[in-house]
Parts: structure tokens; C-alpha cells; sequence
């Protein structure tokens, strides 16, 4: 079998999305998704320019021997969008396995692990009570585990918010230029406690509770963090710290038990191996999107496996219907799955993309079509141009800059 073509394919249905379809000379296709949030015409280019042209006339079968040409043949290997691009190419190739052997990818993966895969979802609210009757619209959809985030009070914007409904928190919204929002660590940390109580006195601890601190906190402020919530025992506290640091954890650590997840923005096992082999951290936040394909993030789950280390893949908006569905295939099948961010797609995303993926309450599955089993309909994708967008920036109060 060989490439004929390699094709990137950039579209907006609700928001923007770049997919790369490879086609080989016995007709089977295979999509990988390549959208890096904010930074997608740089994949896009560097598939384009670089990567498909490499790609034409080689065997689609030989997926590892891929995944180290496009690595390791590259000197300036690694960082977000050189393993973004490799990421795409591997789903793609694992598509077209799942094709060629005539089963959906779990069953090359070892098979299922488990009946389905558990969600977390994410409910928001300006205030308290607006989190409460989000959570109960989730809860009341079957979800046992549910991210929560409400604005701090005194700030104009939170990480998070958006004040709609389930599932229509969608980061950005803003154009080219990125929005400035401002933060407060202290009107934070005094304000975080509040909403988890108010959450654990509706609904006990029959819930998962999740939060996302998104890289604002100093380790020290983490550790206090992190103790503060202890009794409402969270699933995790997410990001708690920007991770280049990564001694930082061990500080965090020394402080408290409310257990961690990192890693949305790893891209390689090289980033990760230090928080796991560590044992810094409970859960894994690395996508199939992100962190080199199918074929790389197995690697990096089962090195966590090792060290007790879960996954729990960020499944947020930005990441395609061909990442959910790649990502759905790999949680089932492996041995350490510990949770799958689950935000759903803008509505009107299934005009574009068509997915064998079902959800049932909390749980989803990936499906028995061959393959990855997400389509894409390339005439419908040409209706929704791409429309440039940047995540935003983040100030303290002074003017200081600080991580979003
Ligand atoms: O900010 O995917 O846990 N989820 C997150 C996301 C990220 C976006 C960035 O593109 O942190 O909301
Ligand atoms: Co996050």
C-alpha cells in the first residue's frame, strides 16, 4: 500500500479546525486531526510545506516507522506544532489501519478495558447559584463527574466563564488581536472554597467535583490551594502551576493531598517523564492531538501506568471530532484510563464531521466502524471559511503580565 495524497483540510463550523486527510492507492482514507488553538495556519503550513510532500509514495502501514521518520528525521524536533503535525499523521495512519484490518481502532489497541468511557463535563456560572443550576442540568443528563468554574468576584472575566449553557463555553471568542483580562490571586484563593462547598452541600460527595486553576498560582499559593479544598476531595485540582517549573510540584506535594493533573500543553514524553517517574502528579492531561498521535500517547500512558499515574486527556472544544473519536479508542483500550474531558462541538459541528461515537449520560464510546470512525464531509467544510482567533492574555491588576 502507498500515499497518494496528504491533503490539510482548514475549516470553522462553529470554530476552527484543521484535519489532514491521507489517501493511499487502494482507496482508503485516514483524518488526523491538527488544530492547535490559536496557531492552526502554522500546522497547517508546516503539514503543507514540510510534512506531505514527505509523505507521498511511503507505506501507510508502517506507523512507527512514521512516527520516527517525522521525529527523529527532524532536527528541529519537538514543541507544539512540529507534534501536532506528527500527531496528525499517525491518527491518520491508525485510521486507515482500522480500515485496512476491517475494525474499529480499539480492537488493534488490545481491545476494550472497560464497558465505555467516563466524562467529566463542564459546568460554569457568574456566580454560585447560576454554577448550581448548571450542575444540575448536567447531573440531571447523567454526568458523574463535572468540572466547576465561577467568576471571581471583583474580576470582570474568569478562565471558564461564559454564562451559557452546558457545553457552550467555547475559549475564544475574541479576534486576531488576543482580549487582556485581568486577575487577582488573593480575591481567588479566598473565593475557590466557596463554590465547592456550595456544590457539596447541594449534592454530597456522590459527585465528582474537577477545577482547572489554569497555570495562575505560584507553587505556594497551589500548596494553599490545594489544602483549602481537601475536604471537599476533588477529583483533581488542574494546573495549578505553569509546568516548565516542574520541582514546583514537589512543593505542592509536600502540602497537600487534593490530587493533580498537568499536561494539556505536553507535546512529548520527554516533558512528562519527571512528573510521573516523580510522582508529582495523579493524572496525565496529554491528548492524542497534542502529544504525537495514538502511537506516542500510549507510550506516555503506560510509563504513567508504572507510577500509579491515570490519564485524563483534555477534551476540550478546540480538539476536533477526529481527536474525541481517536481519544475515545485509546481510553477504552488501555489498562490505566482515568477520566476524558468531555465539552462537546459547536452545534452545527456534525454538518462538517460525522462521527460513529455515541454518548449515553457520563459515559461514551467510540463505536464499531472501522477505523477511528469520524468522516468528513469536504463540501460542507468549504462552506465555513476559516476565521482567525487568539486565545486571550492575562494582567494582574498592575498591568503585569501573567499566564492565561
Ligand atoms: O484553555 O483548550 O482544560 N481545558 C482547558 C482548555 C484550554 C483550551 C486552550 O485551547 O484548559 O479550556
Ligand atoms: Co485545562
Amino acid at each position: 500500500m502507498k500515499i497518494t495524497t496528504a491533503e490539510v483540510i482548514v475549516t470553522c463550523p462553529g470554530r476552527n479546525y484543521v484535519t489532514l486527510k491521507i489517501t493511499t492507492d487502494e482507496g482508503l482514507t485516514g483524518l488526523g486531526d491538527a488544530t492547535l488553538n490559536g496557531r492552526e495556519l502554522a500546522v497547517a503550513s508546516y503539514l503543507r510545506d514540510h510534512v506531505c510532500p514527505l509523505l507521498i509514495g511511503r507505506d501507510p502501514q508502517r506507523i512507527e516507522d512514521m512516527w520516527q521518520y517525522l521525529y527523529r528525521g527532524a532536527y528541529w524536533r519537538r514543541g507544539p506544532v512540529t507534534m501536532t503535525a506528527i500527531s496528525a499523521v499517525d491518527v491518520a495512519l491508525w485510521d486507515i489501519k482500522g480500515k485496512a484490518a476491517g475494525l474499529p481502532l480499539y480492537q488493534l489497541l488490545g481491545g476494550a478495558s472497560r464497558e465505555a468511557v467516563t466524562l467529566y463535563a463542564h459546568a460554569d456560572g457568574r456566580d454560585v447559584p447560576e454554577l448550581l443550576d448548571r450542575v444540575a442540568e448536567l447531573v440531571e443528563d447523567g454526568f458523574q463527574a463535572i468540572r466547576v468554574q465561577v467568576a471571581v468576584p471583583g474580576l470582570d472575566k474568569t478562565y471558564g466563564v461564559s454564562g451559557g449553557p452546558p457545553g457552550t463555553f467555547y475559549e475564544p471568542a475574541d479576534g486576531r488581536i488576543p482580549a487582556e483580562q485581568r486577575w487577582e490571586t488573593g480575591a481567588y484563593l479566598d473565593f475557590a472554597p466557596t463554590m465547592f462547598e456550595a456544590v457539596r452541600e447541594r449534592y454530597g460527595f456522590d459527585l465528582h467535583l474537577l477545577h482547572d486553576v489554569h497555570n495562575r498560582l505560584t507553587p505556594v499559593e497551589a500548596a494553599r490551594l490545594g489544602r483549602s479544598l481537601e475536604s471537599f476531595r476533588l477529583w483533581w485540582m488542574e494546573d495549578p502551576t505553569p509546568a516548565e517549573d516542574q520541582a514546583a510540584f514537589g512543593l505542592i506535594r509536600q502540602h497537600t493531598v487534593t490530587p493533580i493533573a498537568v499536561g494539556e500543553v505536553f507535546n512529548s514524553i520527554w516533558d512528562c517523564r519527571d512528573l510521573i517517574t516523580n510522582r508529582l502528579i495523579d493524572y496525565i492531561r496529554t491528548s492524542v492531538t497534542h502529544a504525537g498521535g495514538i502511537t506516542h500517547l500510549r507510550r506516555i500512558f503506560d510509563l504513567a501506568h508504572l507510577y500509579g499515574v491515570r490519564s485524563g486527556s483534555h477534551g476540550a472544544g478546540d480538539l476536533s471530532p477526529v481527536s474525541l473519536g481517536a481519544a475515545l479508542h485509546v481510553d477504552l483500550a488501555i489498562p490505566n484510563f482515568g477520566i476524558q474531558e468531555y465539552m462537546g462541538h459547536a452545534p452545527g459541528w456534525d454538518d462538517v464531521f460525522h462521527a460513529s461515537y455515541w454518548r449515553e449520560g457520563g459515559y461514551m464510546h467510540p463505536g464499531e466502524d472501522p477505523g477511528i470512525g469520524v468522516t468528513l464531509d469536504e463540501e460542507a467544510a468549504g462552506r465555513f471559511p476559516y476565521d482567525p482567533k487568539s486565545l486571550p492574555v492575562c494582567r494582574l491588576r498592575d498591568g503585569t503580565m501573567h499566564d492565561w
